[in-house]
């Protein structure tokens, strides 16, 4: 960890926490997931202020709830406040149909209306005011994700002079799509007003600098590995790969509790010694689970000997309900399961087990304690936490982890995971078949590869690697890791 002392200003999306209304009563909790347990150690320690929106409408009332989260918590929690028209257009509009789409290789599924450029300025505009009102001029500033990709542009152009860095958590995509975006010479501009951009691989950083060749090719780099620099008009900006993680204790520690050891033996009698393939996501055309179905039908349909000995738990936590594209998405894929089921179902035995709905945390973890395969094969993502989570919970290195090669987190478990290509319904049916007879010794071997990397490199180790990038006045002695092509 750099030894700096200066103070941290983490800015997001969303905050950490969850505010919800019940009984006419506002309730806060904290939020969950691995970049909550990181940041919050470090921004105890440094003394910082997180900055983002409560995640509500009309939870202006609530904020008074904040103070007394932060009291608790040992840092600030910053809210901004987005008005109806700003989360239609900034958020569903900009962030969820320009952004999302165009960054994960949908350019067909873009709506590139200017107004929504105009509230994705105006709402950045407004991040950067809380920065600034939130005081702590020496801090760095950490913004995060492909909402706020202007928020450290707009605090110069405001007289801030706080150093600031960004990390994109989603992928950069291949110069021909980004030259879509009818903004990109404005977008690439800004991100170089950051410090220190951050991608999650290789092969997003280099995508950002084939943009950056096309568009600026005044822009020169140097130096190799993991950080490299650009010079920008007299400026030095830090470019690298840091592929974000989680907290893989807490998992093991979870996944070794009683309770989750119970509810894996409840599962696995409910399962009948049928084999358990599991696939986890957020309801998202870019986790490709229309393909996923396609491809597991197809092993039922090829491959006789499987009926009655697996099933495929999908398990959807819904996601950006209001938006009519998930909605048909997500009738299309009742639809599927509906058809497997009646093609193959026998009396005691659904090839399909279907659930919508968020999973408890423990409940998920006894989910990935009992599966003998997770299938992850999203068509494109930043890196997916849930193919780490499985190896993480997988204590006893049964688990065969299948993962497709568009996910970020490929390039570190290309060691032990059944890497396919999730267009591939055909390949898709035959590794499920071959994976399922990997002798148990390789199975184990392969676990306990990607077991390893993922301890090695948890969610505290990206913390530590990116504000090292940040801080650190040489890059000579920056750790290479194990980041790969
Ligand atoms: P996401 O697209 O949200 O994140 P992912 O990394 O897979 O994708 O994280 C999903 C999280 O949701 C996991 O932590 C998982 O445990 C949880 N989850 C999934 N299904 C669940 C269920 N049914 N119930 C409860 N929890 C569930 C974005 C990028 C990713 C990148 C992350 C972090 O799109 O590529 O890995 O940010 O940078």
């Amino acid at each position: 960890m750099p030894s700096s002392s200066q103070g941290l200003i983490v800015v997001s999306n969303r905050l950490p926490v969850v505010l919800s209304k019940a009984d006419g009563e506002w309730g806060i909790k904290a939020g969950a997931g691995g970049l909550v347990s990181a940041m919050a150690p470090v921004l105890r320690d440094r003394g910082g202020t997180w900055v983002g929106w409560t995640g509500t409408e009309g939870a202006h009332e609530a904020e008074s709830l904040l103070g007394d989260f932060s009291r608790d918590a040992g840092y600030s929690l910053c809210p901004v406040r987005l008005e109806k028209e700003d989360v239609a257009d900034f958020y569903y509009g900009f962030a969820n149909e320009v952004i999302w789409p165009l960054f994960h290789d949908f350019q067909s599924l873009c709506n590139f209306y200017p107004r929504y450029w105009r509230s994705y300025l105006k709402v950045n505009k407004l991040y950067a005011d809380a920065v600034i009102s939130s005081g702590q001029p020496d801090a760095y500033v950490w913004v995060h994700d492909y909402h706020l990709m202007h928020v450290g542009q707009l605090l110069k152009e405001m007289g801030s002079t706080r150093r600031a860095g960004f990390f994109l958590h989603i992928p950069f995509p291949p110069v021909d799509n980004y030259l879509k975006l009818p903004w990109r010479d404005r977008v690439l501009s800004a991100l170089l007003e950051y410090d220190l951009v951050g991608f999650q691989t290789y092969r997003d950083r280099r995508n950002f600098m084939q943009a950056i060749n096309v568009l600026l090719p005044h822009v020169k780099s140097q130096g190799r590995g993991p950080v490299v620099e650009l010079l920008v008009d007299g400026r030095v900006v830090r470019v690298g790969a840091f592929p974000i993680s989680i907290d893989y204790r807490s998992f093991v520690r979870t996944a070794r509790s009683a309770g989750v050891s119970e509810m894996v033996s409840s599962l696995n009698a409910a399962m009948q010694q049928r084999k358990m393939l599991l696939a986890v996501d957020r309801l998202d055309y870019s986790k490709g689970i229309p393909y996923r179905l396609e491809g597991y039908k197809e092993a039922l349909s090829r491959y006789p000997e499987l009926h009655e000995n697996v099933t495929l738990m999908q398990i959807m936590v819904p996601s950006r309900q209001e938006v009519p594209r998930y909605q048909a998405l997500k009738q299309d894929i009742e639809r599927m399961v509906g058809e497997i089921n009646g093609l193959f179902s026998k009396p005691g035995w659904n090839p399909v087990e279907y659930q919508y709905r968020s999973l408890g945390r423990e409940e998920l973890v006894a989910y990935y304690r009992a599966a003998a395969m997770a299938i992850v094969s999203p068509l494109r993502d930043g890196m997916n936490l849930v193919a780490k989570e499985y190896c993480a919970c997988n204590l006893g290195k049964r688990g065969v982890l299948m993962l497709s090669e568009f996910a970020g987190a490929a390039a570190q478990l290309q060691n032990g995971a059944v890497l396919i290509n999730p267009f591939d319904t055909e390949g898709m049916a035959q590794a499920i078949k071959e994976s399922l007879e990997f002798p148990q010794e390789q199975v184990r071997k392969r676990m306990e590869r990607m077991r390893d990397g993922i301890r090695k490199n948890d969610i505290f180790r990206w913390v530590d690697m990116f504000l090292l990038a940040a801080f650190s006045r040489h890059l000579n002695d920056f750790p290479t890791s194990n980041v790969r092509d």
